[in-house]
């Protein structure tokens, strides 16, 4: 049986173009691999409100999708954020199975056959069992919610927060409205039977086995925030008795956060060639921090508003960060200066792989010149 792993996609309004062109790329992805179904490890909707605001375009592709492939989902901290008294459950989220129950629920996964015969045999020798435990404060008390011992031959455990000890949470959000999640210890899944953790909460992909079982995180199915680079995608698994087995598969559509040191000359003029923007995507996020020693501050804008013309509409977010440029003037006719870039020029690699560091190494020089002038006078 093919099921797809997904977490965090974090569907919002700002960005609602963006993100159902990436909900449009899983559906397709699903429908490809011909997944039984769609596990979504939470923070579907990036809050409540965006809940309220995308459940209609959000259930016509569930709908579509739901005729080949059951939808799960389950709700993470962002799902419930700022509802109130509201609930998701009121919302008609199209033929979702919303698994929102807590402590937990029990489903029950049929690979797609016809009744009856071996197919029906095959199909029940297949059958997965999901125990679905959404966000929720803590889960400490796990041993008492009465979870059925394991009832199939393979057992998904899905859940939404952080397992200790699996690395790098991903950077706050920019609104500072992270809530805690409560923490997943491992021994929870131990305990729990599982074969596979299909974990959500954690922006960047994490693998892991401990204690027999692999807790898996996808990361954020699409760039939520500053900093989330890496490829974005989802696990696509394989379920038999024999276990699961995942592949992660990308999602083009999502984009890539990318954070690029742009080098300028000391006329201002920027190079990206080694930068290769023609591999960019237009759903990117690039932020270029233009760095380098420039002869005349007042050259920097112009360099820099030219950049931004040829840019800023072939990707999705268009960022210069020029913080780093130190403007040194008079710098060409310094001798000593003048002499280094005359060096540096003459050891121009033929390599472009070299070429960012040589690029790398006037900006140095030139601040080792400045540093060394000021010094010195
Ligand atoms: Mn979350």
């Amino acid at each position: 049986m093919t099921l797809i792993h997904a977490s965090d996609l974090h569907l919002s309004e700002a960005d609602s173009d963006y993100c159902l062109e990436v909900l449009d790329e899983l559906a397709e992805l699903c429908a490809g691999a011909q997944a039984s179904a769609l596990l979504l490890a939470g923070d579907v909707f990036d809050s409540f409100d965006a809940a309220e605001a995308l459940r209609a375009p959000f259930g016509a592709r569930v709908e579509r999708l739901a005729e080949r492939c059951r939808v799960l989902f389950l709700p993470g901290n962002h799902d419930e954020l700022r509802q109130g008294s509201r609930r998701l459950r009121a919302l008609d989220l199209g033929p979702v199975t919303l698994l929102d129950g807590r402590p937990f629920s029990l489903v029950r996964l049929a690979a797609a056959a016809d009744e009856g015969g071996a197919e029906h045999e095959a199909a029940e020798q297949e059958a997965v069992e999901v125990v679905a435990i959404p966000h929720q404060p803590s889960y400490d008390g796990y041993r008492d919610w009465g979870v059925p011992p394991k009832g199939a031959p393979v057992r998904i455990v899905l859940a939404h927060g952080i397992v200790p000890g699996m690395a790098y949470t991903g950077p706050a959000g920019e609104d500072g409205e992270e809530a805690p999640a409560g923490l997943l210890a491992a021994g929870l899944f131990r305990d729990l039977q599982a074969d596979y953790a299909a974990l959500g909460h954690l922006h960047g992909r994490r693998r892991a086995v401990e204690d027999g079982v692999t807790l898996s995180y996808p990361g954020s199915a699409r760039v939520c925030r500053r900093g989330e680079a890496g490829e974005r995608g989802v696990w696509r698994l394989t379920a038999s008795a024999a276990g699961v087995t995942g592949e992660f598969v990308t999602l083009p559509a999502a984009g890539r956060y990318r954070d690029c040191e742009a080098p300028v000359d000391p006329s201002g003029a920027v190079d990206l060639a080694p930068l290769r923007p023609e591999r960019w995507h237009r759903n990117d996020w690039v932020v270029l921090r233009a760095t380098g020693v420039v002869e005349d501050q007042n050259d920097l804008p112009a360099a820099l508003a030219d950049l931004r013309g040829r840019y800023a509409g072939a990707v999705r977010r268009f960022e210069i960060d020029a913080a780093d440029c130190e403007a040194m003037p008079g710098i060409a006719s310094q001798p000593l200066a003048a002499r280094f870039l005359e060096l540096w020029a003459a050891s121009e690699p033929q390599d472009p792989a070299e070429r960012p560091a040589w690029l790398r190494a006037r900006q140095l020089g030139l601040l080792a010149i400045k540093q060394e002038l000021a010094a010195g006078r």
